[in-house]
């Protein structure tokens, strides 16, 4: 009897209390384009305009209740604030500066510092000015400097005490959005190969502005918020499946950091690309890895048929249809440690479109439980930022995908917390969680059958 209960404790997954250190971030994530509104001088509102049902509009007008928003962090007692700078409201023409849109900012961020909630900047998520879409967006020779350019007067200007920023929000998402798959700005829909001159230019504009911003100032924590998933072979007994998930696994999860860190970047899809480049200097240009993390997908290749490539997911899943696969975090987390073991770890996007809130409470649960097991582990984490404050405008998705901890009203723009809003604060407010943990060393199963 007693043998049978010592076995239970070794082999059954008792639940623990992951403490989180009393400097651990607790954050909530947003980008200005999908809360402010009337983003009208951006590639995306021409886009929306052109091509969308459902356009941002006002959005959750956040541009005209930075007040009220603040309290909302202020009740969820977060102490970091994920935000964006919308470079196209600052210079909506090329050379001239919105003081109005500049005081904004100004405004905002002050607010945020006096509430004791320190702010981690976004100088680019997913938008840009017309006027750089129009020159070529990142194909264009003048798109670094003129990146460094913003970043330089948003560090010197907007928040000179914000130490913490992001370049660039999932480049790869960004690039192969517009140029792969073509379904937002530019809206270039071609082979895998267009996404590469793009990419360098991304790589070079990040790395222009992260030397300009350490030359003014050398304390800056500047970094990229990436998004990762776990790519997953769909049959174990197919080559082809596991050869593609691999393959996705190196140039969408790897290869993008992996340039920040050894300058080259070196991207290879089996039978569509293989390409590898040296700039010299992206080279150590980053100071902590951002990981944005929502699923796992589940490749299946045909290599010798038109449809090549089929994405499948399973249960459990957001209203989205992505599944909720709290161990990808916490396997991502120990690859990444593992990868750049000098570098610190923000979860920088986590969260789920959940409607009713029927899923998004456990979801918070084990995926901070995902978080602070492998900090335990002492895999460096430093802030988990829930993915988002309240519903927006989610991209292609228009209004209809939830992801808030607020519902938001878009008629009458109320906000409301969702319960899960307190389940947050909960967790927080007690500086850590009672868990089941996961399985140690599964991140040492690479694709997590
Ligand atoms: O809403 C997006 C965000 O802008 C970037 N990361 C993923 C989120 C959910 O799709």
């Amino acid at each position: 009897m007693y043998l049978v209960f010592l076995l239970t404790l070794l082999y059954a997954k008792v639940p623990e209390f992951f403490r989180a250190p009393p400097d651990f971030g607790w954050c909530v994530a947003t980008a200005a384009h999908q809360n402010e509104g009337n983003n009208t001088k951006s590639d995306w509102w021409d886009f929306e305009q052109k091509t969308m049902k459902q356009s941002s509009g006002k959005a959750c007008d956040h541009w005209n209740r930075i007040e009220e928003d603040t309290k909302l962090l202020q009740d969820l007692h977060v102490n970091q604030y994920r935000m964006s700078l919308e470079w196209a409201k600052i210079e909506p023409e090329e050379g001239k500066l919105d003081h109005e849109a500049i005081e904004h900012y100004q405004k905002e961020i002050a607010l945020l510092h006096e509430k004791h909630i320190e702010p981690i900047i976004t100088l680019h998520h997913f938008t840009m000015p017309q006027w750089l879409r129009q020159k070529g967006g990142w194909l264009w020779a003048g798109a670094p400097e003129a990146f460094a350019n913003y970043a330089s007067f948003a560090i010197k200007h907007i928040a000179p005490h914000a130490t913490t920023w992001v370049t660039f929000n999932e480049p790869m998402i960004h690039i192969g959005g517009g140029y792969f798959w073509g379904i937002v700005p530019p809206n270039q829909k071609g082979s895998i190969k267009n996404v590469v001159l793009p990419l360098l230019g991304v790589l070079q504009a990040h790395a222009a502005a992260y030397h300009a911003m350490k030359h003014i100032n050398p304390h800056l924590r500047i970094g990229v918020t990436h998004h990762m998933r776990v790519f997953a072979p769909y049959a174990s007994w197919s080559p082809f499946d596991h050869i593609m998930a691999r393959a996705l696994d190196r140039s969408f999860n790897w290869a993008f950091l992996d340039a920040l860190e050894t300058g080259s970047l070196k991207l290879h899809v089996p039978f569509a690309l293989r390409h590898q480049s040296l700039i010299r200097q992206v080279q150590k240009t980053q100071d902590f890895i951002g990981i944005n993390y929502y699923t796992r997908d589940f490749i299946q290749f045909h290599p010798f048929t038109k449809n090549k490539m089929i994405l499948h997911t399973r249960e459990p899943k957001s209203n989205l249809g992505w599944e909720i696969y709290p161990q990808g975090l916490y396997n991502i987390l120990h690859e990444t440690h593992e990868r750049y073991p000098r570098l610190p770890i923000l979860v920088t996007e986590n969260g789920i479109a959940d409607q009713h809130d029927e899923k998004r409470s456990e979801f918070l649960k084990t995926h901070i439980v995902a978080t602070l097991q492998a900090r335990s582990e002492g895999v460096p984490v430093q802030s988990y930022c829930h993915w988002t404050l309240m519903d927006n405008f989610e991209w292609l998705e228009g209004f209809h995908a939830r992801f808030g901890l607020y519902a938001h009203d878009e008629t009458t723009n109320t906000r409301t917390p969702r319960p899960s809003a307190k389940v947050y604060r909960n967790i927080i407010l007690k500086g850590g969680i009672l868990g089941k943990p996961f399985t140690s060393h599964a991140h040492k199963l690479r694709h997590h059958q």
